[in-house]
């Protein structure tokens, strides 16, 4: 269970879960400060405002991600911290903090990953129909253009967007998150506008960056049929054409599926699809997301004309997401044979579970551990099958702010206890140091 030598380990984070300090040194407000701030919208009535403190506390925390030793750290930035109303001037001390950090991770050794966006659209672009807006691939060339020309002299790992499918989806048409819409033909232009956008991203990327590896983070869901019954099968293929040959086939192919764009017609209504052949700008890798599988039957409504089902005898995360490793290393060996990326990366992975801190100070999350292992152990089969995996971010460094869950799940392998902001590395943190000093699987 070795690893190959250089495989890149590491954690994942995003600003707006993490970095609190909205509004310091400038920041301007972003969708998800406005949507958190809205009652009845995020568990709890919880916000980022605070989030992890990160903004005051990367210092310290960059000595912990030494300390478990990985080699890479995937993080966002908050484009309103850079461009307070998204386009425009720009504010330099933002900036400053991106630097900062960069410097910090390159002083131990810890490659940076960075996401441009990663879900903290400036409010006062959503003020201008946010990506709903067809400008919005110009403002996010300038936002990309000016982060890439400050950093891209240490920074050489480039992700444009994190789960663009998401974004769209549960944002404009699911309306659970920020900025809080439910209408699906939005959220297909809003996923067809990031696309776009990802598109002279890359290009801008490559200009600015010299020895650049750009790629996108798209969230895969791995579907199954419930039973072997022909309907529920076509059930299973539907939801995947909707959630991950929508995408993929953008990026790698510059077009849609055409039995998907059948049967959701009536919500493409005034988007020139031809145009996604921008999308399809060569990449260095892509990024997967992986959490769960979904077992799917047919329906006689619903977009897909399918509905989930719960598998029985499974074990779920407090997401209520099923552990199913396998699902990874179907997805992993699919991608590569069907879309021959030149590199892959696990861009995230893991679980949240009800941790406690005991009175030994210590979390002893067993269940996060086994997931882990599971799913690096698919990982690895994956790479003995010939997929160019390059590396693993487990999702996520600390515990954060979980979107409309606000702090109720906890994803870290670092413990944060918010009262006092103090980390504790978990033992599936103890164990993944482990793991990485060895580039092996552990028991
Ligand atoms: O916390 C999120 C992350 O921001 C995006 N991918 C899924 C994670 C868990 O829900």
């Amino acid at each position: 269970m070795t690893f190959p030598e250089g495989f890149l380990w590491g954690a994942a984070t995003a600003s707006y879960q993490i970095e609190g300090a909205v509004r310091e040194d400038g920041r301007g407000e972003c969708i998800w400060s406005r949507f958190s701030h809205t009652s009845g919208k995020v568990l709890n009535g919880d916000t980022g405002d605070v989030a992890c403190d990160h903004y005051h506390l990367y210092r310290s925390d960059v000595v912990l991600m030494a300390r478990i030793g990985l080699r890479a750290y995937r993080f966002s930035i908050a484009w309103p911290r850079v461009l307070p109303f998204g386009t425009g001037a720009p504010n330099e001390v933002g900036l400053d903090f991106y630097d900062r950090l960069v410097d910090e991770l390159l002083a131990v050794n810890i490659r940076p990953f960075v996401t441009l966006y990663h879900w903290d659209l400036p409010q006062a672009l959503q003020d201008r129909g946010g990506w709903d807006n067809p400008e919005v691939v110009q403002w996010f060339g300038e936002y990309t253009d000016r982060v890439s020309r400050r950093l891209g002299d240490r920074v050489k790992d480039w992700i444009t967007l994190n789960e663009p499918w998401v974004v769209a989806f549960l944002g404009n048409w699911l309306g659970i998150h920020a900025p809080g819409l439910c209408d699906l033909g939005t959220a297909y232009r809003v996923l067809h506008h990031q696309l776009l956008a990802h598109g002279a991203a890359i290009a801008i990327l490559r200009r600015n960056v010299q020895d650049v590896s750009a790629g996108i983070t798209i969230d895969l869901g791995y579907f199954e049929p419930a039973t072997e019954r022909s309907e529920d099968v076509q059930a299973a293929w539907r939801e995947d054409g909707f959630k991950n040959r929508w995408l993929l086939d953008a990026v790698f192919k510059g077009h849609y599926p055409t039995d998907v764009i059948n049967w959701v017609a009536e919500w493409l209504d005034g988007i020139d699809l031809d145009a996604v052949a921008q999308a399809a700008a060569p990449l260095d890798f892509l990024g997967i997301n992986y959490y769960t599988r979904t077992l799917v039957e047919a329906a006689s409504s619903g977009v897909t004309a399918a509905r989930p089902v719960k598998p029985a005898n499974a074990a779920f995360t407090t997401m209520g997401w099923e552990v199913y490793p396998e699902g990874l290393y179907q997805l992993l060996v699919r991608v590569h044979r069907e879309y021959q990326p030149r590199a892959l990366f696990v861009t995230e992975n893991g679980a949240a579970f009800a941790d406690v801190l005991t009175p030994d100070g210590k979390v002893h999350d067993e269940a996060r551990r086994d997931y882990l292992r599971q799913h690096f152990d698919a990982a690895e089969r994956a790479i003995q099958a010939g997929v160019p995996l390059r590396g693993y971010f487990v999702w996520s460094l600390m515990d954060n702010f979980e979107w409309s869950l606000g702090y109720t799940q906890r994803f870290g392998i670092v413990y944060v206890d918010y009262a006092t902001q103090q980390r504790i590395v978990k033992d599936s943190g103890q164990w993944y140091a482990e793991v990485i000093r060895q580039n092996q699987i552990l028991a």
